[in-house]
């Protein structure tokens, strides 16, 4: 499924991320872009301002918890959808949530990592890179009905 400059590419855009720097960045950027998206985080205390997001030490653990869970996902890039499956079906049966968030945090996913990588994500890494965010996006909805 994946061709070796696929692989390396999402790779060497991986191993340019901190995920102790990057994860609290993604998750603030969910919660403040698409403010509705609070709604599965009632245990996390005041997120109702940016800068309650941007303070709070939940919101920044859980980026940390999600990308890590997405470096399981680089590890394993031809089963991708049997890493996620228990996964997808805790946010199914017992988070709730909705799959088209999963998309959105996708996209945050990307610009935060834009922000990192600078001129080093060129179209062409973008692309490939959005490509690989997609199975994680469809691996996590899989066990949806
Ligand atoms: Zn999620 C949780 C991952 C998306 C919401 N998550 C979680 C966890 C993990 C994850 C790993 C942990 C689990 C346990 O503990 O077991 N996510 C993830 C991923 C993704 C996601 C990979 C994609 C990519 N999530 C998501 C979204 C949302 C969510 C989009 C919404 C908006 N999660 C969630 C919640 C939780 C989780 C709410 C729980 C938290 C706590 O802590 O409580």
């Amino acid at each position: 499924k994946w061709t070796e400059k696929e692989r390396s590419t999402i790779s060497a855009v991986w191993e340019k991320i901190n995920i102790d720097e990057t994860g609290p960045h993604i998750m603030a950027r969910v919660l403040i872009v698409y403010p509705w998206t609070e709604r599965y985080f009632g245990s996390f205390g005041d997120i109702f301002t940016v800068a309650a997001v941007l303070n709070n030490p939940k919101v920044a653990a859980h980026g940390k918890v999600v990308l890590t869970a997405l470096d399981r996902a680089v590890r394993n890039m031809d089963d991708i959808k049997g890493v996620y499956a228990s996964l997808s079906r805790l946010h199914y049966e017992k988070l709730h949530v909705d799959p088209d968030s999963f998309r959105l945090l996708a996209d945050c996913i990307t610009i935060s990592f834009a922000c990192k990588l600078r001129s080093s994500l060129d179209p062409q890494t973008q692309a490939t890179w959005q490509k690989f965010l997609s199975a994680v996006v469809d691996a996590m909805s899989s066990q949806y009905y």
